[in-house]
């Protein structure tokens, strides 16, 4: 059997207690929106490489790392982006979407018009491999991609920058517009920028701990 290094843990302790810092850690997070008014003040690569960064620390099966994030600031590349996601868009609102899934939409104002794309400074597209990019074997590829992107969505928060996740459905077009290779299934489209001035949200709310939280002690 072959050796396999490994090294001491370097726990991370908070400033604060666990509890507090738990606490503190939901009030900032709770703040985290889904926006669509985003606003074209520009936000540096550095910032966007950080934020991808913090994604790529996610766990995943077997330590895979089974995700590309792309991050597009070309306006001519998001305005193609912008152009195929709408045509999804449109064949979806008006024809493959149920009545019912139109019904649940109606509370959040979302429409075919994804100008959001063109606005925001940057779009990152999270892209799952079917495989390593040399061919090995992947696990757990939706939970593992899922985190990452939970991660990176966390990321652009403290960075003070506001994402929407958009699923544009197919979301083939993505691989191709960008011309990824084969291997690289597009996951999420979420564009990232600051908030428009005058941004508004629907005002929903989050369930309380009683209903998402079953305690077995
Ligand atoms: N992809 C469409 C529709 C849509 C679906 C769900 I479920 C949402 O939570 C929001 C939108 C769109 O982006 O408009």
């Amino acid at each position: 059997m072959t050796e396999h290094p490994r090294e001491p843990l370097v726990p991370y302790t908070p400033a604060q207690p666990p509890e507090q810092a738990a606490e503190a850690f939901y009030q900032t997070l709770r703040r985290r929106r889904t926006v669509r008014m985003f606003s074209d003040r520009p936000v540096s690569r550095a910032t966007i490489e950080w934020v991808i960064r913090a994604g790529g620390t996610a766990p995943s099966g077997a330590n895979k790392q089974p995700w590309r994030f792309v991050a597009v600031s070309d306006p001519a590349m998001k305005h193609k982006i912008r152009v195929a996601a709408e045509a999804e868009e449109r064949e979806f609102y008006e024809r493959r979407a149920s009545e019912r899934w139109l019904a649940d939409l109606a509370p959040f104002g979302t429409n075919p018009d994804k100008s959001f794309l063109e606005v925001a400074p940057w779009l990152v597209v999270v892209f799952a491999l079917r495989q390593t990019d040399d061919g090995g074997q992947v696990y757990y590829l939706n939970e593992s991609v899922g985190i990452a992107t939970g991660m990176l969505l966390t990321a652009a928060h403290m960075a003070g920058l506001a994402t929407v996740t958009h699923t544009p459905s197919p979301m083939k077009f993505l691989g191709e517009v960008l011309g990824r290779p084969e291997h690289e299934r597009a996951f999420m489209l979420i564009p990232m920028g600051h908030p428009a001035d005058d941004a508004t949200v629907p005002k929903i709310t989050k369930k309380p701990l009683e209903d998402i939280a079953v305690f077995v002690e």
